[in-house]
C-alpha cells in the first residue's frame, strides 16, 4: 500500500522504527489504564495502517479525501459531500528538517513538520487526501500552504480575523465556498438532508468528548491525560461514528471506575493545558507533566476543548439557516489569531475552575507568534483570578525535556 502511495519506504520505516519505544515509554508505563484505551492503542499502534487502508479502499471506490490542518474547517460539509475528513497530522520532529528545506528555520514546528510530511513522502495520511483544505489563520500557515500548492490541489479558506456580525456572515461565505469545491470533486451534491444528517452526527462526536471532559473533573481522575490527548489527537483522522461509539464505550468504563472510587493519579496536583495544539505523536508536555507529580485533567487547545465545545444548532431547515449554523458555531473557537481574544482567557478560567485545576500550563509552539503573544495576557489573566500560572515554550525535540521537567516539577511542587 505505502509504495502504491508513492511514499519513500526507506524514510517511513526509519519513522516507523522509533514508534513502538514511544508508545511503550508514554503509554504503557502509566499504571492502571482503563482497559477501553485498547481501541486507541490499536489506532496508534498501526497508526500508519489501519486507518490508510480504510481511506485506500474508500478511494477506490471513487471517493474523495480532504485533508485539513485547522478546528475551524467544519467536517460536516465534507461528510454531507460523501468525502470523508481526515486531520493531516504533523507534530512529529521527524518531519521538521525536511520542512526546513523550505521554510526558515524559526518558523513554528508544527508548519514545518506539515511540509517534511508531505514533501517527504513519509505519511500516508498526506498522501491519500485528494485536496488540502487550508485556512488563512497565523501567517506562517498561509504562506506555507503557497508552497504545499505548487504539489497538491490545495483550497484556502479565508478565516476573519474578528468577531463582528459581518465577519460571521462571511465565514457561513466561506463555507458555502468550501460545499462547492467539495461538490465539484466527489461529483455529489450536499443536499439539506444530508448536511442535517452530518451536523448530527458531528455533534455527536462532540458529544462523546465533552462526556469524556466532563468525567476528568472528579476528584478521581478516572483517566490521564495523557491517554485523553491520544484520543482527542485520533479524533481528527478515525471515523466520526466509529470514535464517538469508542469514546462513548470508554466513558460507560470511567463513569464505573468514578463510582468505584478509582483514581489514575492519587495526590496529584491537577493542571490545565492551555496554548498550541498537540498534533500526533507530540505527547512531550503531557508526559513531561506527569511524570513530575501532575496530572493533566483539561486542555484548552485544540486538541482539547476547543476542538469539541458547543454543538451546532441543529434547528436549521434551509441550506443557509444550516450553513449560518456550522458558521456561528465554529466562529465561537477562541483562536489566538482573532483579535481581541479575550473570550479565549474566559474560557481557560472557566475551564480552570471547572476542572479544579491547581494551576494552569500555557505552552507555546517555539515560534507561534500570536500565542506567545497573548501569553502573557492570558498570564495576567489567571493571576488577578488567583490561578497559578506557568508559562512554556518549546518544540518537538527533546533538547529542554531535562529544563522543562525541573521547570514543571517546581511549579507542581509550589501548589502545595
Ligand atoms: S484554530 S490553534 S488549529 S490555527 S501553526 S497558530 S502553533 S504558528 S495551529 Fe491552530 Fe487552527 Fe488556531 Fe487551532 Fe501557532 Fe504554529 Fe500557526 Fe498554529
Amino acid at each position: 500500500m505505502w509504495a502504491d502511495l508513492g511514499m519513500n519506504l526507506e524514510m517511513h520505516d526509519q519513522l516507523c522504527a522509533v514508534l513502538p519505544g514511544a508508545i511503550g515509554d508514554v503509554f504503557m508505563s502509566q499504571e492502571n489504564r482503563p482497559e477501553c484505551m485498547d481501541y486507541f492503542d490499536m489506532v496508534l499502534a498501526d497508526v500508519h495502517g489501519l486507518r490508510p487502508s480504510e481511506l485506500v479502499e474508500f478511494r477506490k471506490n471513487g471517493g474523495k479525501v480532504f485533508g485539513t490542518f485547522c478546528a475551524y474547517v467544519p467536517d460536516e460539509v465534507i461528510f454531507a459531500a460523501g468525502g470523508i475528513a481526515t486531520g493531516l497530522c504533523a507534530g512529529s520532529q521527524f518531519w521538521v528538517p525536511g520542512g526546513e528545506r523550505y521554510l526558515p528555520a524559526n518558523t513554528c514546528p508544527l508548519i514545518k513538520a506539515m511540509l517534511g510530511a508531505r514533501f517527504d513522502k513519509t505519511c500516508p495520511f498526506y498522501r491519500l487526501a485528494d485536496v488540502y483544505i487550508g485556512e488563512t489563520t497565523c501567517d506562517g500557515k498561509k504562506k506555507a500552504y503557497e508552497i504545499l500548492g505548487t504539489d497538491v490541489p490545495l483550497h484556502v479558506m479565508d478565516l476573519p480575523q474578528m468577531k463582528r456580525p459581518k465577519d460571521y456572515l462571511k465565514w457561513a461565505d466561506e463555507i458555502k465556498d468550501l460545499i462547492a469545491v467539495v461538490e465539484e470533486t466527489t461529483g455529489n451534491k450536499v443536499t439539506e438532508e444530508a448536511l442535517a444528517e452530518n451536523i448530527h452526527k458531528i455533534n455527536l462526536k462532540r458529544q462523546a468528548l465533552q462526556r469524556l471532559y466532563d468525567l476528568r473533573k472528579n476528584e478521581n481522575v478516572p483517566i490521564s491525560g495523557t491517554d485523553t490527548l491520544l484520543i482527542s489527537q485520533i479524533a481528527y483522522y478515525d471515523d466520526p461514528e466509529r470514535f464517538a461509539a469508542m469514546v462513548n464505550k470508554l466513558c460507560d468504563e470511567l463513569e464505573k471506575r468514578v463510582a468505584d472510587g478509582v483514581n489514575v493519579a492519587p495526590g496529584k496536583k491537577r493542571i490545565l493545558v492551555s496554548g498550541t495544539p498537540m498534533a500526533i505523536p507530540n505527547w512531550k508536555l503531557h508526559n513531561l507533566i506527569e511524570t513530575s507529580g501532575g496530572v493533566v485533567v483539561c486542555e484548552e487547545t485544540c486538541t482539547g476543548t476547543r476542538y469539541f465545545e458547543n454543538q451546532v444548532d441543529e434547528s436549521g431547515k434551509t441550506m443557509d439557516e444550516m450553513i449560518q449554523n456550522i458558521a456561528n458555531r465554529y466562529m465561537g473557537i477562541n483562536c489566538a489569531c482573532f483579535t481581541p481574544n479575550t473570550a479565549r482567557f474566559d474560557d481557560v478560567v472557566r475551564l480552570a475552575k471547572d476542572s479544579k485545576a491547581d494551576g494552569v500550563i500555557d505552552v507555546n509552539l517555539m515560534f507561534c507568534q500570536t500565542y506567545d503573544i497573548e501569553g502573557r495576557s492570558l498570564e495576567e489573566r489567571c493571576k488577578a483570578e488567583g490561578i497559578p500560572f506557568l508559562g512554556i515554550e518549546t518544540d518537538y525535540t527533546d533538547n529542554d525535556a531535562q529544563q522543562l521537567k525541573t521547570r514543571i516539577g517546581a511549579f507542581i511542587e509550589l501548589l502545595g
